[in-house]
């Protein structure tokens, strides 16, 4: 299942990367830390892992199926990696040693996330990216693609919890690629991502996680905007498809997560802006389907409030009378194509009269301020501004001189850990630097960071 993406030019080698390798169908998982897996690996590695234990006999550690017996986070009577705790990855546990390890990351070779380009071995000199960098106490997967995206680089890569690099460099892979447990550092601004580990860098495509963008080959995954971190407030995003030729495109939402009926996400005909299906909290798309036209806008919406991990899409364009068959039911009709099909579950008139609203908003800019706004409205923002203006100089201010004053001291990563959320500080950063500044989490102990408890 490896890539040998390292031996094309790298534009090529992001496009296919994003592409999956061909492998885009086949890929167990969408999300970054592999929490959707639901495959069948039940040892630690492929070749020569540590056997894992059936959920349904671990009884003494927080996960099994007696705690969890509807199925939450993938457990089961099974002994297959999953990933419930919001890890960074999948992991099982493992039959208990004198050396007290009795649980253990998954490395599994199906469960990368399209766009996520491997983890590759750094030695610092040069590193594999050599463009912009920065260090940061806030880094997620996103922050630091955004980074990256900013300045036209179509990679970005990850290195242990809190470095990030960019480029273009198209002998990334030369110091060779590790296995992706190597890369299961937690990113410093999110604990449930991967940014790399000690003297490796995990490396992602910048497509992922951008807001819009043109889309011309046979097939590629689209993600929500920010992904993998929630989807931001007040996105309002859109991404054309169009493939020459085609006679349809598939769509298979691989992932959806949106939290209220306010945010969404539609299809539009290319040619006529015509909304062919919406999707959000209350309709979901559960199956994959057809859309008969070779132009797609696929748009998303969110509002202020609610924000959710939002979405991944892969679609095909199929050029045959009769799409490529993997559909489920709803593909009962054999001369009715699947968006005729979800039209019809649509309420069409409720759908039109939203819909001009949209068109409205993709025709128009998105960010028009609201017209008739009163005139004490303007003044109350204005002064609102300046008290902003103040205290943003009132805190450089201060930040300045607290730096001036600590600068020759040794603060230490430590302290930097310690010091309050909104400090702005800066790692030195240097590869092969050990840093475990967060412990490894105690499976024996109640995490109130579970995500299945959801209290
Ligand atoms: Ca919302």
């Amino acid at each position: 299942m490896e890539c040998q993406i390292g031996l094309l030019p790298v534009v090529l080698s992001a496009l296919a990367a994003l592409a999956g390798c061909l492998n885009l169908f086949q890929s167990d998982c969408y999300t970054a830390n592999g929490a959707d897996y639901r495959g069948a690996q039940n040892q630690t590695s492929p070749q020569g892992g540590k056997p894992c234990l059936f959920w349904n006999e671990t009884f003494q550690h927080p996960y099994n199926t007696l705690k969890y017996p509807n199925g939450e986070g993938g457990l089961g009577e099974h002994n297959y990696c999953r990933n419930p705790d919001g890890d960074v990855s999948p992991w099982c546990y493992i039959a208990e040693h004198e050396d007290g390890v009795y649980w253990k990351y998954c490395e599994v070779p199906t469960c990368r996330m399209p766009g996520n380009l491997g983890c590759y071995r750094d030695h610092g000199d040069p590193p594999p990216l050599t463009g912009s960098s920065e260090t940061s106490n806030k880094l997620t997967i996103q922050s630091c693609i955004s980074f990256c995206r900013s300045r036209r680089y179509k990679m970005a890569g990850m290195e242990s919890g809190y470095a990030c690099f960019c480029g273009n460099d198209p002998e990334y892979w030369k110091y060779g690629e590790a296995v992706s447990t190597e890369c299961n550092s937690v990113c410093f601004g999110d604990h449930t991502q991967p940014c790399g580990g000690d003297g490796r860098v995990i490396l992602f495509n910048t497509l992922i996680g951008a807001c819009g963008g043109n889309y011309s080959l046979d097939g590629a995954v689209i993600y929500s905007p920010d992904f993998p971190d929630t989807y931001g407030p007040g996105r309002v995003c859109y991404w054309t498809i169009q493939v020459p030729g085609a006679s349809g495109i598939r769509f298979n939402f691989t992932l959806f997560d949106i939290k209220d009926s306010v945010d969404m996400v539609e299809l539009l005909d290319g040619y006529t802006n015509q909304v062919l299906a919406r999707f959000d909290s209350r309709n979901r798309p559960l199956r994959p389907f057809n859309i008969s036209s070779d132009f797609v806008i696929l748009y998303f919406f969110s509002d202020r409030t609610n924000q959710a991990q939002g979405f991944a899409v892969i679609y095909q364009a199929f050029k045959e009378l009769h799409p490529p068959e993997t559909a489920g039911p709803y593909s009962s009709s054999p001369n009715q194509t699947l968006i005729e099909v979800i039209t019809e579950r649509t309420n069409l008139s409720g759908s039109a009269a939203r819909s001009s609203k949209i068109l409205y908003v993709i025709t128009t800019s998105p960010s028009q301020p609201p017209r008739n706004m009163p005139g004490w409205t303007v003044y109350a923002l204005t002064a609102l501004l300046i008290l902003t203006v103040i205290a943003i100089l009132a805190k450089i201010l201060l930040h300045v001189s607290l730096k001036w004053n600590g600068v020759t001291g040794s603060r230490t990563i430590g302290d930097c850990h310690r010091s309050s959320a909104g400090d702005i500080w800066t790692i030195f950063y240097k590869p092969s630097t050990s840093i475990s500044i967060f412990k490894k989490k105690l499976k024996n102990q109640h995490d109130d960071r579970n995500p299945l408890v959801g209290e």
